[in-house]
């Protein structure tokens, strides 16, 4: 006797004989016992898996927590008491392996209402340099001090799958004012205008629904928009041209941020003449 599939359980058979006899309470009874099983079975499974995350988990949070104690070496100063700016003497700073990357006899001072721009051939340590600032970098020697808050810009851009504003906000409130003021300091108005939805049209993950240019402008938005004191720019003239370079240049580092202490790569030299410092990075 056979009695067909029923739910995810497989059929079961019924050996016919003359000594057994089929009644309907035998039947019905079997079927709910199986169906009964049914829930169990599953939760099981799905334990399994849960248990084996679980496992995969811990093992990567008991890495992350065995990992070395890193030590801030640079000086942060948050008060307000203080001008806010960088001032390093001497700093000499390693990115950890031995025999890798060095900088040394970095001395640089930045206060409000400057542009210290930083040049230097490709490799020079330039982004070291901004990274040393942030305290990524190992120092080894030197007295180093950051006071207020920094706001850094990387040399490349990221957008994260949102809409245009929430790339530019992110996750600050929203201020009609400042952030009308940091549009146009960027020049996105224009680039807004030819987008479907202007500064709500949703992005794609990295962005690949922009050009390169507005890509950074958006970067330059974001971090213009943070408010902070201490602005770290990372080359972000590179993807744009000649006229947009100049548009922003003005609107942003001049105006903008005329105020604030600036550290910015750049690679276009024509705008050096208008910065406050030039540090250049030599062997
Ligand atoms: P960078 O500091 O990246 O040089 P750069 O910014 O001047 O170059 P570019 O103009 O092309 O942007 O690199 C200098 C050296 O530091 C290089 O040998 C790689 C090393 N380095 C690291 O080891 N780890 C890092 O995280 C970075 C950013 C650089
Ligand atoms: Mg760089």
């Amino acid at each position: 006797f056979h009695i067909p599939m029923i739910g995810t359980i497989p059929s079961f058979s019924y050996v016919y004989h003359e000594k057994f006899v089929l009644t309907l309470q035998e039947a019905f009874v079997t079927l709910d016992l199986f169906t009964r099983l049914q829930s169990p079975l599953l939760e099981f499974i799905i334990a399994l898996l849960q248990s084996v995350e679980g496992i995969v988990s811990l093992g990567r949070i008991n890495k992350f927590l065995q990992l070395e104690e890193k030590v801030q070496s640079n000086k942060i100063v948050r008060s307000k008491f203080f001008l806010p700016g960088i001032s390093i003497e001497s700093g000499h700073y390693s990115w950890g392996t031995k025999g890798g990357f060095e900088i040394s006899n970095v001395n640089m001072e930045v206060k409000p209402g400057e542009i210290h721009a930083v040049v230097g051939s490709t490799g020079s340590g330039k982004t070291s340099l901004t990274l040393a600032i942030l305290d990524q970098m190992d120092k080894i020697s030197g007295q180093a001090t950051v006071r207020g808050k920094v706001a850094y810009v990387p040399q490349s851009a990221w957008i994260f799958s949102a809409s245009v504003r929430e790339n530019i906000l992110f996750g600050r409130p929203f201020e009609a004012k400042r952030y009308a003021a940091v549009l146009r300091a960027s020049c996105m108005e224009k680039d807004l205008e030819s987008f479907s939805e202007g500064d709500l049209t949703i992005l794609s993950e990295g962005g690949s629904n922009l050009s390169g240019g507005q890509k950074q402008r958006i970067s330059i938005a974001r971090g213009a928009y943070a408010d902070a004191d201490v602005y770290v720019f990372d080359d972000p003239l590179s993807a744009l041209d000649a006229q947009v370079s100049n548009e922003l240049f003005r609107k942003m580092m001049l105006e903008y941020l005329n105020r604030k202490a600036v550290v910015l790569v750049i690679n276009q030299l024509q705008f050096l003449k208008q910065c406050s410092v030039v540090s250049v990075l030599e062997g």
